[in-house]
């Protein structure tokens, strides 16, 4: 199922390199997805093309104007409240957004139309979420300038998922991550680097063993390093014995 992204955005060249190169590139080229950018300040009027201004109210900083922002999004989707936008997924990438999940992505991978709209540290006026309808997510709880780069992780985890960007099917490894897993520890030849051996189990040949001892490292390690997956999981499953 192919997916067209369109990118409002004031830094619409930041994109050029994650767009051409490696799976999100083939998917691009295969027609498996469309992305289209959209320059903010080409919906500007005034002599400098500005899309932000002082706040009402005073303090420090800029926010951005609705009239930019309004008009990028009606070149997208036509004019606001009609009917053009049913089944279009809008997007609004800020701070204060619903945390990118892998569930999310993997809902928004059945989608055929998704609209992105990159915040920046500026703010928007709040006319902007309230006359526009969009939902706000979130790449997690660190600060970073603008939403370009959050809108990228985005398209590149929604991508993975699609149905043939990938060379090789990965369902299985994807379903042990949404069950809240880390991965075992690979190995490759040569057997003994730098006096660093392969453990033992995986050159017996013994599949029984080697499955058995890479899901207790597997465990291991998700106690050690991510304690709250396992806790989450042991709710969802608590919760599923109930139900
Ligand atoms: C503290 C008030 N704001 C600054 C005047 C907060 C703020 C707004 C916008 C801080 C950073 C930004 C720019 N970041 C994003 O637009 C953004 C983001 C992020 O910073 N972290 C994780 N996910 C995202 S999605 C968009």
């Amino acid at each position: 199922m192919a997916v067209r992204f369109d990118i409002i955005t004031i830094f619409p060249g930041m994109f050029s390199s994650v767009v051409d190169e490696s799976i999100l590139g083939r998917a691009v080229k295969s027609g498996l997805v469309e992305i289209q950018r959209v320059d903010l300040r080409d919906f500007t009027e005034d002599r400098h093309r500005s899309v932000d201004d002082r706040p009402y109210g005073g303090g420090p900083g800029m926010v951005f104007k609705p009239e930019p922002v309004f008009d990028a999004v009606e070149s997208v989707l036509g004019e606001v409240g009609s009917a053009a936008d049913a089944g279009v997924r809008k997007i609004i990438l800020t701070p204060q957004g619903r945390r990118l999940d892998q569930p999310l992505l993997r809902e928004l991978s059945g989608e055929s139309r998704i609209v992105l709209l990159c915040g920046h540290y500026e703010g928007l006026d709040e006319r902007i979420f309230e006359g526009l309808g969009f939902e706000e997510v979130s790449i997690g709880d660190y600060v970073l300038s603008g939403g370009e780069l959050p809108a990228m992780v985005l398209i590149d985890g929604v991508v993975r998922l699609l149905p043939g960007a990938l060379g090789h099917p990965e369902s299985s490894e994807e379903e042990s991550f949404e069950n809240g897993i880390l991965e075992y520890p690979q190995y490759t030849r040569p057997s003994e680097y730098r006096g660093m051996k392969v453990p033992e189990v995986l050159l017996s040949g013994n599949h029984a063993e080697i499955e058995q001892w890479r899901r207790q490292q597997a465990l291991e390690r998700t106690r050690d390093r991510r304690g709250d997956l396992l806790e989450n999981r042991e709710l969802q499953e608590k919760g599923a014995g109930a139900g």
